[in-house]
């Protein structure tokens, strides 16, 4: 696999974003028809008004399931996580509009991160990923009022598309790398932006870390799935694939029974 430098780890681990500019420049047409075809072997079209995601992701296609094999996107997760991380799910999404500034939770142990393909052109104001450098860091969870950028309006009577931050832009066949911890968000994007993620978190070694992977686990019953990971996913694994994968099958047990209650008042799986 191809590994990153030390500087680039530095650079993630204190900005917690790394940018990959045409990292998968000669695979995108491929990923883009794959992207395609996860929808309509679904039937679902994507009506405009509002997200179409989902969740797990690559896993709907033996070839984008391989994604977690090919040598530079498990060469980002190996070099950030260490190379028996866990690969903890995906979303494929169809957005609509803004994305207010958010983290995607919040980790106080371990390490998670998240791998996206932007599908379309996106710059700062068509929908590319603005991220707030370090805001990510365990320390400034509750110490920081930066973090409350979701209500700019209220601390600092700025929009949130005002919020300083840097624009993540990017062209098919890039990468963009980042903390689950991090501050991100989105404005001015079309009504179809199109990008994928995977999500991988370094592998768990202590009691608190595995507390940590089965509440993350179980925070995905709103997607009504018994299991993390498609059964194609599993069945098309290779040894050094299932290194990724084992841990969390250890530790989903708990995933089926919450999602069967989810599903007594859900009548379709969360759109995010
Ligand atoms: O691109 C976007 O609108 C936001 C992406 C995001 O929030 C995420 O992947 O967690």
């Amino acid at each position: 696999m191809d590994k990153l430098t030390s500087k680039q780890i530095a650079f993630f681990d204190t900005f917690g974003y790394l940018v990959f500019p045409g990292l998968l420049a000669d695979e995108i047409d491929w990923v883009i028809h794959e992207f395609e075809a996860v929808f309509t072997d679904k039937g679902l079209v994507h009506d405009f008004w509002q997200r179409t995601c989902v969740v797990p992701f690559i896993d709907s296609r033996e070839r984008l399931s391989a994604l977690l094999d090919n040598p530079k996107i498990e060469g980002i997760a190996a070099s950030l996580l260490g190379d028996d991380f866990n690969y903890v799910g995906s979303d494929g999404n169809y957005y609509t509009g803004d994305t207010g500034w958010h983290s995607d939770g919040f980790h106080t142990v371990g390490k998670f991160i998240k791998i996206a393909l932007y599908l379309d052109p996106v710059k700062r104001d068509t929908g590319a990923l603005r991220v707030i450098p370090g805001s990510h860091q365990v320390h400034l969870l509750d110490a920081w009022k930066g973090r409350d950028a979701r209500r700019s309006e209220e601390n600092w009577g700025i929009e949130q598309r005002d919020v300083p931050a840097i624009s993540l832009d990017s062209n098919p066949g890039d990468v963009v790398a980042f903390n689950h911890n991090l501050m991100h968000a989105a404005f001015g994007g079309s009504n179809q932006r199109r990008m994928f993620t995977l999500n991988c978190c370094r592998r768990c070694r202590t009691p608190d870390e595995i507390a940590d992977l089965e509440s993350y686990i179980g925070g995905h019953d709103r997607f009504l799935n018994d299991h993390m990971h498609s059964d194609q996913m599993k069945a098309t694994a290779s040894a050094s694939r299932m290194v990724h994968l084992e841990q969390v099958i250890q530790h989903e047990g708990h995933l089926a029974t919450l999602a069967a209650k989810a599903r007594e008042t859900m009548k379709e799986p969360a759109r995010g």
